[in-house]
């Protein structure tokens, strides 16, 4: 399945006029900042989809499937494909190996760059056992108290980078999964030094143009202790490794009413924010749609992401991914809800008027402060995402196009009932 150019503009040219009249409202009203300005950084802003993000996730009581999975990487990738004639945002896949290893690599690229799709940092997975490993992961990887589960651990990191290296790829991410689930399990200390050897070898592995993302998170699938458990212990991973690393944040992976805007600023300032991983949560790492419980702080979030990527010229530009899941929805209709958020979001981030917003500070002014920021929150944006799209021929209304074209039916005739996505 593949979408083309005149299907997306006939479908907006049914609400074409309504959309430049709402645009031409709101761009009369902004003029503190130059539109254009906005729409061309929206246009450009690309956010990696997951390749295990394409099917029906599940919990760990079950999972209900959803018709016309992709069941291959191919099949994936042409999912993705979908998204980003849609959007115009969803232009990388992140891989998860060994779910995604691709069997043949130059097909693979083929079709990746037939829907203009990069390979954006690879996964490596040492929080199960594949059947075909040695040794088992119960009871941790990289931090593993052997040395030979730690060996296997590492061999596969640089396995990934190797099969990264061959589709493009640039960047590693690592998740350690490593902890102790009961108090007395793990000496923290040698758990903590065994993981930062091994996450070295593996950074000294990569390609000279490579980056290394290491992402913590605070509990589970451990419950008494994690490893990397917070962006301290990831900092000093990355630290220990070398200017190549950075701290990944996922927005899920806080404890609740966690200052993540205030992580992410602070990274930023010391060139170490590498990747940031998009969802949502109400009670723990609950991978919810992008902006579905707590739009205000993703907005807060985003205000500190645009204020460090102009004036934190030491920090990459971090690389974005959705990291979410969608046990009971199409998990395309709620890749396209999340990629929309995202840009609302960086939208009315970018609409803050800075100018006035430092003068509050510097004088202490702070209710105005609070204002300055509520004023951007609240003015309805999306007229600017619907341009953005406009400019690089994506629907104006992605979700919409996306059930007018019987996307998911037409999965669902070519593919089936029962395919399942390979992780899932
Ligand atoms: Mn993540």
């Amino acid at each position: 399945m593949k979408i083309e150019q005149d299907q997306i503009s006939t479908i907006n040219k049914t609400s074409w006029q309504q959309h430049n009249e709402a645009f031409d409202h709101l761009a009369s009203t902004i003029k503190h900042i130059d539109v254009e300005d906005i729409i061309s950084t929206l246009a450009e802003f690309q956010i990696a989809i997951p390749s295990w993000a394409l099917g029906a996730g599940g919990t760990r009581f079950g999972r209900f499937r959803f018709g016309g999975e992709p069941a291959t990487l191919a099949q994936k990738l042409n999912d993705i494909g979908v998204l980003h004639s849609l959007t115009g945002s969803a232009g990388a896949v992140s891989l998860h190996i060994p779910w995604d290893i691709p069997e043949d690599y130059k097909a693979i690229k083929e079709i990746a760059s037939s829907h203009n799709i990069e390979f954006d940092a690879v996964n490596s997975n040492t929080f199960q056992d594949q059947p075909d490993a040695q040794h088992s992961y119960k009871f941790g990887s990289l931090s593993h108290i052997h040395r030979d589960i730690r060996n296997q651990a590492i061999a596969h990191n640089k396995e990934v980078i190797d099969i990264g290296t061959k589709l493009g790829s640039k960047s590693l991410t690592i998740w350690l999964a490593d902890g102790s689930s009961f108090p007395g399990q793990h000496n923290f200390q040698k758990a903590f030094s065994h993981t930062r050897e091994s996450i070295v070898d593996i950074y000294n592995y990569m390609p000279e143009d490579w980056k290394l993302f290491i992402e913590y998170k605070p509990y589970e699938p451990n419950f008494y202790s994690t490893v990397i458990q917070d962006w301290g212990t990831s900092l000093l991973l990355a630290n220990a490794c070398g200017e190549r690393a950075f701290t990944l944040v996922d927005l899920g992976h806080h404890l609740p009413n966690t200052n993540i805007e205030q992580i992410v600023a602070t990274l930023m300032l010391h060139g170490k924010l590498g990747g940031f991983h998009f969802n949502d949560s109400k009670y723990g790492d609950d991978d919810l749609t992008v902006g579905a419980i707590k739009p205000y702080a993703l907005f807060l979030i985003f205000n500190e992401l645009v204020y460090g990527m102009k004036h934190n010229t030491n920090n990459p530009t971090p690389s974005w991914m959705i990291d979410a899941s969608h046990n009971i929805k199409d998990p395309l209709e709620d890749l396209l809800q999340s990629l929309d958020a995202a840009m609302i979001a960086y939208a009315k981030a970018m609409l803050i008027d800075q100018k006035k917003l430092s003068e509050a500070q510097q004088s202490n002014d702070v209710s105005r402060c609070q204002e300055i920021l509520k004023d951007a929150y609240l003015t309805d944006v999306r007229p600017i995402v619907q341009q953005a799209r406009l400019n690089v021929s994506a629907a104006l209304h992605p979700l919409e196009a996306y059930r007018s074209l019987n996307v998911r039916k037409q999965l669902i005739k070519e593919r089936g009932l029962k395919t399942a996505a390979t992780g899932l």
